[in-house]
């Protein structure tokens, strides 16, 4: 009996509220937010608590971040580098795609470049193998697994790990984001528990007329990498998707 007058109370307060809205506002709308706020309030009783209340209404939190699957890697300096090379290369990688497919978000944040050598541009790649055990010499070679040869990452026919090169700034820093077609976390294709690894110097992107350009775009030595592990959500991205 309680719960009925309150019903009738608010009720009566809501349509006085709606009622100026009626004549210009979407109707429908609106009454069905109030219907549900009745409905929540009987039936689970805690539509006070409003993150509850907006995931019974709208759903639209939990389904925005369980529609990626994300990737992030934690960039380090080659334990074996090149001879006489100072660089120390540290960062973070971090991917986002759609958990039904698609392209690949590729968000870069890295240090450490020196800034007072001619070398500005560095390949940047995922390499097929997980593996850090001979420092970044033991990732293997691009991830390849279509057996095509060494391109630019706008190439149809190209390496999937084939991301071209990355630009130091006038720091000695690279913050970018890249979005990527032929890299997935999805499927059998997957990258995660593959290599990123950044190279000394630029990637030629097979237009160097050797065989070499063909294979490795004559990137140089390794300067840095990291395995791509596989996280359930990323604050990074989260914050830009709200
Ligand atoms: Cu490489
Ligand atoms: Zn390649």
């Amino acid at each position: 009996m309680r719960h009925l007058m309150i019903l009738i109370c608010v009720s009566i307060l809501h349509l006085s509220d709606a009622f100026p809205y009626s004549a210009i506002g979407p109707q429908s709308g609106h009454h069905s937010n109030y219907y549900d706020t009745i409905v929540n309030y009987f039936y689970n009783r805690d539509y006070k608590v409003p993150h509850r209340n907006k995931h019974i209404n709208t759903g639209e939190d939990s389904a925005q971040h369980a529609s990626y699957l994300y990737g992030r890697c934690a960039v380090r300096p080659n334990e074996f580098p090149p001879a006489d090379e100072t660089q120390q290369i540290k960062g973070t990688v971090e991917f986002r795609q759609l958990v039904t497919g698609g392209p690949t978000e590729v968000k870069i944040s890295l240090q450490g470049f020196n800034v007072d050598d001619s070398k500005v541009k560095h390949g940047f790649h995922v390499h097929g193998s997980g593996d850090l055990t001979g420092g970044c010499q033991s990732t293997g070679g691009h991830y390849n697994p279509f057996g095509k040869t060494h391109r630019a990452p706008n190439d149809v026919e190209r390496h999937v790990g084939d991301l071209g090169n990355i630009v130091e700034n006038s720091e000695g820093r690279v913050e970018t984001t890249i979005t990527d077609s032929q890299l997935s976390l999805t499927g059998e294709y997957s990258i995660y528990g593959r290599a990123i690894v950044v190279h000394q110097g630029e990637d030629d992107l097979g237009k160097g007329g050797n065989e070499g350009s063909l294979k490795t775009g004559n990137a140089g030595g390794r300067l840095a990498c990291c395995i791509i592990g596989k996280i359930d959500s990323d604050s990074g991205w989260a914050q830009e998707i709200n």
